[in-house]
């Protein structure tokens, strides 16, 4: 049994529920100097709801669309593996088995069905914000790549108790990635389906393309690259299969 804290760190969640807003994430930061750790937004749709390095999140009504602000003690980067776990979890409590694609997105067979988002500010605050695609349908363009919860189960879900779900998975991936990330990344590794598959790694104009050894206590991707170790660190790295 490892002890992960003494409960110091339990989040208390105070929910700010908005009809409609920008982007979760951005209302987020904008509070996030004058807000207590636990502070969430959620908005029934985003009008500008944002991927990494600008794309677009597709938030029409329906979905899950939140932000939640944390304060820990230094900024790493692993923070975002919080989210995805804390996912995946949500997702086997209704019922759907998914996986991790390091590093940000969870699939269900092959598409996507959540991603994440981390941004903050060293030394003063973190916003993780997720998006979960629940009832809402999947734009046209998204068709192929993308997945709802309703298509994989048939009926409509309660989106209060998912968020409920949600935050209680997080505080508790919260408190494990504080007081022990090494354990926080033998579960990313356990719930990750990347491993084994040859896959293309590009940051910025940067391509390599190896197969997934293993993902690393520091969050980074170990690849097998013509015979040779190459290791990926987490950034703004995008991930294919090839
Ligand atoms: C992400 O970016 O996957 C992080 C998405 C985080 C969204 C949440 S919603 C609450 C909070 N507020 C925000 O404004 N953002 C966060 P990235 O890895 O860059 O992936 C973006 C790509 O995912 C897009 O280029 C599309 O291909 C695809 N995509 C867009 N909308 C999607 C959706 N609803 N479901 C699945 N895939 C989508």
């Amino acid at each position: 049994m490892v002890n992960v804290g003494d409960g110091a760190w339990d989040v208390r969640w105070k929910i700010i529920r908005l009809d409609e807003v920008d982007s979760t994430n951005e209302y987020a930061r904008r509070i996030a100097p004058d807000s207590p750790e636990g502070t969430v937004v959620v908005a029934r749709r985003q009008t500008a709801g944002r991927g990494r390095k600008g794309r677009r999140w597709a938030s029409p009504e329906g979905g899950l669309w939140v932000s939640v602000i944390l304060k820990p003690p230094k900024v790493d980067p692993r923070l975002v593996f919080v989210g995805a776990l804390a996912t995946v979890d949500t997702l086997a409590d209704f019922g759907i088995a998914s996986g991790i694609k390091w590093p940000n997105d969870v699939w269900v067979n092959g598409k996507k069905i959540a991603g994440v988002l981390t941004e903050g500010k060293a030394g003063e605050y973190a916003v993780l914000g997720i998006g979960l695609n629940v009832n809402n349908p999947v734009p046209e363009e998204l068709r192929d790549s993308a997945v709802s919860m309703i298509q994989l189960t048939g009926s409509e879900l309660p989106l209060e108790k998912v968020l409920e779900r949600l935050l209680f998975r997080l505080g508790g991936w919260y408190r494990v990635f504080l007081a022990r990330p090494d354990l926080l990344m033998a579960k990313v590794r356990e719930r990750t389906f990347i491993l084994g598959m040859v896959v293309k790694v590009t940051e910025d104009s940067a391509t390599v393309t190896g197969r997934a050894l293993d993902i690393l206590d520091d969050g980074s991707l170990l690849l097998d690259v013509d015979g040779h170790l190459k290791r990926v660190m987490y950034g703004d790295v995008s991930l294919r299969f090839v």
